[in-house]
């Protein structure tokens, strides 16, 4: 049984999708903690109404981001984690961090990366006059959105959207790629190359398309 320990600073609407196809889909893996760095973040009362345990780590509470990140990283520690996944966690992750998770660290960026790393993804896409918006899936390095791809989920960006629309679009694709990137790392169905590219090993496709 792997462990998984999901970090989020918000909604937490990825890592109920996680934990839905987990437990659904009957995952060699449990969810074994959700720790978020704001105690308000309304995702940590779905994982305790879930039995999950729940952590809070305020980086308001540290002088530097190595110190936050170091009393991160015990609390996580504590769940003996094989896999991290960070689920619209908005901090920035020290090199250190990343190190010590290195290869079984992975996030879920709002764009179609490597375009638009950073914050404000969408308004970013409309604003660039793109016809194609989404997710990528990517392994975490410590250079901000730049890690392996995973996989990636593409929309369309319509005449008429607004940042609000478009994030609604990109999110509900979001909740089906996440979970599918997360179960083939639990069942070590990835691959990834020296120069950094990632391969699924049953060939599975890792690109979804929606018009929805
Ligand atoms: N850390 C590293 N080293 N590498 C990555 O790829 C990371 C990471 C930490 C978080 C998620 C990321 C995203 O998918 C992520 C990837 C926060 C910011 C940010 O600017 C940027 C990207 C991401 C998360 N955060 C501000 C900061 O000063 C705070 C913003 C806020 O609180 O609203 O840390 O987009
Ligand atoms: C998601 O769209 C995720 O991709 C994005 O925030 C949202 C979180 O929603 N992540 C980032 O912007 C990271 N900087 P959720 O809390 O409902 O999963």
């Amino acid at each position: 049984m792997k462990n998984i320990v999901i970090l989020i600073s918000g909604r937490g609407s990825n890592m109920e999708a996680i934990v839905h196809a987990c437990a659904q889909e009957k995952w060699g893996a449990r969810i074994a903690a959700v720790v978020s760095n704001k105690a308000s973040a309304g995702g940590l009362a779905f994982a305790a109404s879930h039995g999950i345990a729940t952590e809070v780590v305020d980086h308001k509470q540290f002088d530097s981001r190595e110190a936050f990140d170091t009393e991160l990283a015990r609390v996580i520690d504590q769940h003996q984690p094989d896999l991290v996944v960070l689920a619209g966690f908005m901090r920035i992750l020290t090199e250190g961090f990343v190190r010590h998770y290195e290869g079984r660290l992975l996030n879920i960026h709002p764009s179609l990366l490597p375009a638009f790393p950073g914050l404000h993804t969408h308004e970013r896409a409309i604003e660039a006059g793109c016809k194609l918006a989404g997710a990528t899936v990517h392994l975490v390095t410590p250079e901000l959105d730049h890690g392996p791809i995973v996989i990636q989920a593409a929309v369309p960006v319509r005449a008429d959207d607004t940042g609000d629309t478009l994030a609604a679009r990109v999110l509900r694709q979001e909740h089906q790629i996440y979970p599918r990137a997360v179960r083939w790392f639990v069942e070590d169905r990835l691959t990834v190359s020296a120069d950094g590219r990632v391969s699924q090993l049953d060939g599975a496709p890792q690109v979804v398309w929606s018009a929805d």
